[in-house]
């Protein structure tokens, strides 16, 4: 529960700016030149911003929230993620969607989330090429910009506009999903894959998708999106229809018309007993 609803909306407020002014300069800077590191693979990348703003963003929060914890994606990453002990808690993906903002594409995000012991607070997405706030204070809806937003109410798969993450080492190395990629897209009206799941996870709120599934995500991929879908109506689990506790796991998330058909269709293309 959260205790003091006056600091909820001051942090609230702060980390809005705080966020606001990250994406500005990531929006001034988009087209000088980056250092590109690889990490686990070679699609697997980091640049100089994503660490320049992960550092910004924890200074500022850090100074806003004294002795909070952190789970954040490029130097906290193995915090994650015993929030149990920890009265307040920031997850952080500094850049959400890095490949995209190497090749210039417009998909990324910046994405910061509050958690008072186990529960969230609040979360908020940047789409930062075109300046869209998606945010959410938990119980008091979803919003993009200040329009209160709803996930969609299209009713069947045949219907629907699903969006997917497959990263691509994971694509080399199994084939689960696969399945669900081949067995999905002659079911669907259309297929995407946006390269950030925080957006995508924020479309399925607005109802600009109708269902999102992705294999294995971290905490800050997640945890924003997941309050997002929930306030604007929509459901979001595992494979097991289990809400997320943000361990590393598969991602199901849509309105609540397509939920059952969509989660069984995924469930029967993966084999899952
Ligand atoms: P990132 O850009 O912050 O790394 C693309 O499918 C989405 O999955 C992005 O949100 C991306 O976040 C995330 N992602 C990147 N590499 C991944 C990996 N190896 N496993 C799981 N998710 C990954
Ligand atoms: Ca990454
Ligand atoms: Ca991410
Ligand atoms: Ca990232």
């Amino acid at each position: 529960k959260v205790k003091n609803p006056v600091a909820t909306d001051l942090y609230f407020k702060e980390a809005k700016h705080v966020i606001l002014t990250a994406g500005e300069s990531v929006r001034n800077e988009i087209f000088q030149k980056k250092i590109i590191h690889t990490k686990e693979n070679f699609t697997d990348l980091v640049t100089n911003v994503d660490r320049e703003v992960e550092s910004y963003l924890i200074k500022h929060l850090i100074k806003l929230i004294p002795d909070s914890h952190l789970v954040t994606e490029e130097t906290n990453a193995t915090n994650a993620i015993a929030f149990d002990q920890q009265p307040y808690t920031w997850v952080i993906d500094p850049i959400d969607g890095t490949m995209n903002f190497v090749h210039h594409f417009p998909r990324y995000a910046i994405s910061v989330a509050l958690y008072h012991y186990n529960d969230i607070v609040f979360g908020l997405t940047l789409d930062i090429v075109n300046n869209i706030l998606y945010s959410a204070i938990k119980g008091q809806g979803a919003y993009m910009n200040d329009t209160l937003i709803h996930t969609s109410t299209i009713d069947s798969l045949k219907h629907s506009l699903i969006a997917y993450g497959i990263p691509s080492a994971e694509w080399r190395a199994t084939s689960r999903s696969k399945q669900i990629l081949f067995s999905l897209f002659g079911e669907c009206q259309g297929i995407r894959n946006s390269g950030s799941s925080c957006l995508d996870l924020a479309f399925v709120a607005t109802g600009q998708l109708d269902g999102f599934w992705h294999y294995h995500l971290k905490p800050w991929d997640v945890a924003v999106g997941i309050l997002l879908v929930e306030e604007a109506g929509g459901i979001c689990t595992n494979f097991n229809h289990q809400i997320s506790n943000l361990k590393d796991d598969w991602i199901i998330a849509s309105n609540k018309p397509i939920y059952d058909e969509f989660i069984s269709h995924i469930r029967s293309a993966a084999d899952v007993k």
